[in-house]
Order: C-alpha cells, then structure tokens, then sequence
C-alpha cells in the first residue's frame, strides 16, 4: 500500500525520486502490473520519447494495468510523458496513448519560434479565484510536442485543461486535472521551489491541488507578458587536478592552467597547476540557490578517459540532483566507448548511465562533429550515430550539442575557400580589437586541440538533421576573456537552426547579458567564470536583465 512511482527505464526519474525524499516521503517503484492493485497513489514521471514510453510499459505488461489504474480513480500524477499518455494519440509516434482525453498531442509549429521549447515559463489557471498572486509560477519545460487549447479544434481536451501556457504564438494545455486524475506538461521536480510547493500539495492532498496557485481573473488574458523567459546557466567545467582531486576548473580560452613567467634564462615556457574554482557538488548546490535556471556539469578531459568506467563524475551527477532540483546537462565523452577490460559501451549506454544518476540532458562535443562529416560524406543520416541513437530513446529535448568553435581569420578581398557567406566582418562587433578584421568559425575537437574540415554553420544544421534538441554554443576565442558574448557568432548561429542556442563564453558583466538578449534572440546565457569568482552574482544578472525589459525567472 501507498504511494508507488512508475518508471519505463528510459529518462531520469531519479530527480523525481530526490524530490519525493526532499519532501519527506516514501515509495515504491512500480515492477510489476500487480503494483498498481497495492498503489494508493501513483505519479509517472514520464521523459523521454513517446513511443519509447509507450513500448516500454507495453513489453512489460504494464499498459493496460496503468489504464485500469487511471480509471480506477485512485490519485494519479502524470509528469510529461506521463500526462502526455493519457491522450489519444501523439504526433511523436504511431503508438497510440491511454486514450483517456479523447484528443491528439501535436508538435509546436516552428516557423516563428525554436522547438523543442525549453525553459521556465507560466502555467495560468482556467478557472479563476478571486484573490491571489498576481504572479502566475513558473515552472520548467522541456518538450517539442504537446496538447494544443484550441477549444473549437479539441473540446474535449480543452475540457480537461486545468493551467494554460503561452509560447510564441500557440496556447498549449500545461495542466490536466479531473476527478483523481492531475498531470502536468512542465516538470515539478526540476521546477525549484515552485514545483516542490505543487508536488507537496499534490501528495499531502491531491483533491486540494487546484486551490494552491489562485489567480486574479484579471491575469489570465493572454498576455505576451507572461511567456518563456531567457534562461541563465552556470556552467563547471570539471576534470582531475594534478593530485588527482575532481575540482571545477576554469579555463582562458580552454586553457586552465595557471600562467606561469619562465624562468628567467631558460626558453621554455612552464604551465603551472590547474586551476581550482571549487568542488563542483559544492558549487552546483551554491547555483541552485542562488537562482540559476539550469546547470551545466562538463567533463572536459573526457577524450582521455573510459566515461563509465569514470565513477567520479558520475557519482558527481548523483549527488548534485540531490541538492539540485533544476535541470541538469551533463557533457563530454559522451560516445561509444571500450573499457579497459574489452567490453564495449554505446554513447546510448553511456548517456543513460547519466539520465538514471540524475542528469536530464546529455551534452555532446567531439562526436557530433564526426557525426556531421559522416552525414555530409555519405549524404544523409545512418541512424547510428550518438544524436539519432540518444534522440531516439530519450527524446530529442536531451540532447544538446556542444559546439567549440574558433575564429579562422582571413583577408576577405582575397579568400577563395567555401566559407564566403560566413564571414563576418569585425568592423561591427563594437570591439576595438576586432576592427579591420574578418573571419569565418571553424569547428574544432577534444576540447578545441584539434580543427576539423567544418564551419560552425555546416556543423549546427548538420547535429539539427540528426535530432539534436539544443546547441551549446562556445567561443574560445572569447571562453574566460570576460569581453562579452561573440555576438555575431551567435546571431549567424540562431540565424542557422530552429532549435534553441544557448550563448557561452566570455560574460564578464551583466551588461553582457543584456547585450546577448537585446542584440540576438539567443534563448538562453551560459556563464562560469564570472559566478565561480563571485564578480557578479546570479540573481543580479537577472535583476539587472528584468530592469532592461528581458523577461527572466527571478
Ligand atoms: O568532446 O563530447 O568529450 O565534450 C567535451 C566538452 O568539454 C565539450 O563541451 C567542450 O566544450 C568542453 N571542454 C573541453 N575542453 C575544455 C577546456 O576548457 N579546456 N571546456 C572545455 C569548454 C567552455 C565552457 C565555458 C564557457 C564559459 N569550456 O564550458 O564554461 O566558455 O566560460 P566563461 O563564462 O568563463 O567565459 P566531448
């Protein structure tokens, strides 16, 4: 008896798990379909891909016990996938769902925005109360599918909806609620203290949950005021220093040693020790609290090592979502890799070593740019690489591409190569520095030691045909320089893909932000050195971007 959670074995529901025991209950995992007899109550933290989840449940003999369950009326919480489910069908798959809201969930329309969407945005109420915030919470999305309120086109589903949510120009059902059945399309448990305030009331008293977030009438017009916010992550950069300790290390232009003079007499040029900004659990949990909406957690010497056999940074990843209840990305070797012993390991395999310590996006560098030249070289995708494999399983939302690229620069009266229409002049960049200069963005591996036959241009379209969800987009020419975000990489990258980019390297003031949002329409900021020094800190970014007029999440 008493509260069970149900887990296909795809995605992080290990996050979930944390915030139940942040909240002080207990449960039991689901393992077989007479658990839902016992179950009291039931949430399914569905992520990952439709079809995956759906085949999952079906193979182990739990779809149609789940569907008796839902009907049943005992208490069920569906998150994602797992509200996803109880409709008719999805654009995502040809599988069909639970069928209990008679109505299909569609993909976003991408002409006008990125998909998948990703970040914080509003969940308003249908109904109204008369007193409450004027506020409506924000909570954390991740999705490229969903159910689309549009009353006259779906009835039914509109019947259902309990929170509605903006973004761009379509209005989508962010919450269901009837009878015993609630489930949400954002994700509480990586939602900060807002979610964990909606899974607390949820399981102290499902039948009260729609009374926790009342809302003025007044606030639920649509309102492009309350749509998705841009994004500030605090990325670590995480390796071994010389004496073997795992430490946040920081680099200059992906340098992370420390510069040392030369001996005076002697020619060569020594590097000093690598650099430490801190314990990157320490430092997750110091980011959370202070604000940040994602964090990013990278292995950069991961090219060296055997991932899974590299316990640290996974039991890194285990603690952090402990302490950490928004989003986490895990990057760098995430590959198919041999362990010492001969036993081979998919880049899937890997990744999901990641997903069930706790990580809700993979981050993958190097091999994406092998991916693309394969692609390009054979002209249309094999669906063996790490993007199509990762994507196919878990969905596309969890796979960000980290991108490392660097200014090739040239004279552009005299250029002959194929990158013509990449140059960028740097008489507009604003920066002294950059006037009279021009160049194009070459793509580099193994953490920037090694150029590749591909621009940053050929390389986002290239990981965004494959199935990736996200670009994380480097600079190292501005990586730990503290000028600013490279504005016109940004801008030529956003001007190349229809999925979000998330802008890094070179914050060193909060103007810097400002400048990123207001010049692109980058949906997220990634800084490190700036918050690992403590120059500026998480929440005056945010104040100082609201202040501009940049809707953010404070
Ligand atoms: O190739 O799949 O194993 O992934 C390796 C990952 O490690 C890639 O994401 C790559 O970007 C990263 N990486 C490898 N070497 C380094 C290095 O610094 N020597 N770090 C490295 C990349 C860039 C950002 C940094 C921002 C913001 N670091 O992570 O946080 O530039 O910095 P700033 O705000 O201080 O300017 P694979």
């Amino acid at each position: 008896m008493g509260l069970y959670l149900l887990d296909y074995g795809a995605g992080n529901v290990q996050s979930l798990a944390n915030s139940l025991k942040k909240l002080g209950y207990h449960f039991t995992w689901v393992s077989h379909p007479d658990d839902f007899l016992k179950a009291t109550s039931l949430v399914f933290p569905g992520v990952g891909a439709f079809e995956t989840a759906v085949n999952h449940l079906v193979s182990r003999g739990l779809f149609e016990p789940l569907r008796q369950y839902v009907q049943s009326g005992k208490p069920y919480f569906g998150i994602c996938i797992g509200m996803q489910i109880l409709f008719q069908s999805s654009a995502e798959s040809t599988v069909p769902g639970l069928g209990v809201i008679p109505s299909p969930v569609e993909r976003f329309d991408d002409k006008e925005k990125a998909v998948p969407h990703i970040g914080w945005n509003a969940a308003r109420p249908v109904s109204t109360q008369p007193d409450g915030p004027a506020q409506p919470p924000y909570y954390y999305f991740v999705h490229s599918y969903c159910a689309k309120h549009q009353p006259e086109r779906h009835p039914e589903a509109s019947g259902w909806a309990y929170t509605t949510t903006q973004y761009g120009d379509e209005t989508f059902i962010s919450s269901v609620r009837q009878g015993n059945i609630f489930g949400t399309q954002f994700h509480p448990e990586k939602s900060g203290p807002a979610g964990l305030a909606l899974l607390g009331a949820w399981l102290a008293n499902y039948r009260e949950v729609a009374l926790i977030h009342p809302i003025p009438a007044s606030t639920l017009v649509s309102s492009p005021e309350f749509t998705l916010t841009k994004r500030i992550i605090a990325c670590m950069d995480v390796r071994t220093n010389d004496e073997g300790d795992l430490v946040v290390t920081k680099g200059d232009q992906y340098d992370v040693r420390e510069k040392v003079d030369p001996d005076p007499g002697t020619t060569t040029n020594p590097s000093g020790a690598v650099r430490n900004l801190g314990k990157p659990v320490a430092l997750a949990s110091r980011y959370y609290e202070a604000g940040a909406d994602e964090l990013c957690l990278l292995n950069i010497t991961s090219f060296r090592l055997s991932p899974l056999q590299d316990q640290p940074m996974l039991a890194v990843v285990r603690a952090a979502a402990e302490c950490v209840f928004v989003p986490l990305t895990i990057g760098g070797g995430i590959k198919d890799t041999t362990d010492p012993d001969g036993t081979k390991r998919s880049a899937l395999e890997v990744a999901g070593a990641y997903f069930r310590a706790g990580a809700d996006k993979v981050s993958i560098g190097s091999e994406a740019v092998y991916a693309v030249e394969r692609l390009r070289a054979q002209g249309k995708p094999d669906g063996a690489s790490a993007i199509e494999t990762i994507a196919h399983t878990y969905g596309r939302q969890a796979v960000v591409v980290s991108v490392d690229p660097r200014r090739v620069y040239v004279d552009p009266k005299s250029y002959d190569g194929p990158y013509h229409d990449e140059i960028i002049s740097g008489d507009t960049s604003g920066l002294e520095n950059d006037k009279g200069k021009a160049w194009w963005y070459q793509c580099t591996v193994s953490g920037g030691r090694e150029a590749r036959q591909l621009s940053v241009v050929q390389l986002v379209q290239g990981v965004e045909t494959l199935g990736a969800g996200e670009i994380l987009l480097n600079s190292i020419d501005r990586d730990g320089t503290g000028l600013g975000f490279d504005i016109a990489l940004v801008s030529l990258v956003k001007r190349s893909v229809k999925i979000p980019v998330v802008a890094s390297s070179g914050a060193g003031a909060s103007q810097h932000f400002v400048d990123l949002f207001k010049n692109t329409s980058a949906e997220a900021a990634l800084a490190a050195g700036i918050f690992h020094r403590e120059l500026v800190g998480i929440s005056e970014v945010k104040e100082r971007l609201m202040r501009e007029g940049v809707r953010t999440r404070i």
